[in-house]
């Protein structure tokens, strides 16, 4: 795996790793060596001649596509789209309180890439949908333990947005072909919903009348109040994570640097809720008391991160930063970290804030 030595490795087995803030922030596209790896099982190794991707469950004309078929038969599509863990900012939360026994990801667990394949959309249109239909699942060829039993990683999407255009089954990252570590041969992308929705190494679409049954549906990868914890969580409830929310995060400086008085570069990433640009982002060097506008130094455009950088004039002393941001469709982030603990540790949006001393 051709991975960039500076990431950093939350786990081994399964493999876990994602780069930090500074190298993240060098370029728009994320190379993919340093992309940010994010696995629950083995990374499977797929043949691609016999692999097929069946697609079943409710349709008229269930399919086995070869990979040769899919890229001929389907028009090709290119999409910038970042990638984004519900996990992301997840040890941040542990300082509210600890959430045994999930990896602490920091502002690592996101990255953008170029896309290349087809729409799902496209598939299903070939495959025919019947009536009942009101879910896409997926599920992948890897193999992954849980409550004694294994099996693979899986995951839906509502059928409204498993037809939107910008779904993809990708078989190229930035590209070249999809490496192992990210789906190879084909992986789900689906833009604007959390990472674990963009299933890799594809085995089979299944379409059915409810969300998935999986594991990494029903009982991962759901929310709860911050009032539920361990103890007291019925699996059975939690609202089954989808869509991204509007979020923000310093990438420079970064936590407890030692800065010289004066003018001092801030530089970060910024995205919109569901995928949407984001309109503003704004910065704060007294803890959130005053606010200063940042410039946004991307495309504005769906489905992508926005990169933002601003200059603030620092004092010697011991200053906290702080970041928040407002997408095109006026969504905001919420103040106080708090109120985001949950008992998986997933989705933080609060205002992010870090510490920096000044001399
Ligand atoms: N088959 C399979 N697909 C998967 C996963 C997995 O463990 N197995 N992890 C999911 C999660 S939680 C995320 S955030 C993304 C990460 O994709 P990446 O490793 O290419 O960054 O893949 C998703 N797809
Ligand atoms: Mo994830």
């Amino acid at each position: 795996m051709d991975k960039h030595p500076a990431l950093v490795v939350h786990s081994e087995q399964p493999f876990n790793a994602g780069p930090p803030p500074a190298l993240l922030r060098e370029q728009y596209i994320t190379p993919t060596s340093v992309f940010f790896v994010r696995n629950h099982g083995a990374i499977p190794t797929v043949d691609v001649e016999p692999y097929r991707l069946v697609v079943r469950g409710q349709v008229l004309r269930p399919l086995a596509l070869t990979l040769a078929e899919l890229r001929a038969e389907f028009p090709a599509t290119t999409l910038a789209a970042t990638l984004q863990c519900a996990g992301l900012r997840r040890s941040e939360l542990f300082m509210v309180k600890p959430i045994p026994g999930e990896l602490g990801w920091e502002a690592d667990a996101i990255s953008t890439a170029e896309w290349r394949g087809v729409a799902l959309a496209a598939v299903l249109e070939a495959a025919g949908l019947e009536q009942d239909a009101g879910h896409v699942a997926f599920l992948g060829l890897d193999t992954v333990a849980r409550q004694g039993q294994s099996f693979g990683f899986g995951g839906s999407l509502p059928l409204h947005k498993a037809l939107m255009r910008e779904v993809l089954l990708a078989y190229e990252m930035n590209g070249a072909p999809l490496s192992p570590v990210h789906g190879f041969p084909l992986r789900v992308i689906a833009p604007g919903y959390i990472g674990a929705r963009s299933v890799k190494w594809l085995g089979e679409i299944v379409v059915q009348s409810e969300p998935s049954d999986n594991y990494f549906q029903q009982h991962a990868y759901k929310l709860f109040p911050p009032e539920v914890d361990a103890t007291t969580v019925d699996w059975s409830q939690g609202e089954m994570l989808g869509q991204l929310k509007v979020n923000a995060v310093i990438c420079e400086p970064g936590a407890d640097t030692m800065l010289t008085a004066g003018s001092v570069p801030v530089r970060g990433y910024a995205i919109g809720t569901a995928g949407q640009s984001i309109e503003l982002v704004e910065v704060s060097a007294d803890g959130g008391v005053t606010w200063k506008s940042a410039s946004l130094t991307s495309p504005r455009q769906p489905w992508t991160w926005s990169f933002w950088e601003a200059e603030l004039t620092l004092p010697a002393g011991r200053h906290e930063l702080v970041v928040r941001a407002r997408d095109v469709t006026g969504d905001i982030q919420p103040a106080d970290i708090a109120s985001q603990w949950n008992v998986k540790g997933y989705m933080n949006t609060a205002w992010q804030r870090v510490a920096v001393t000044v001399s």
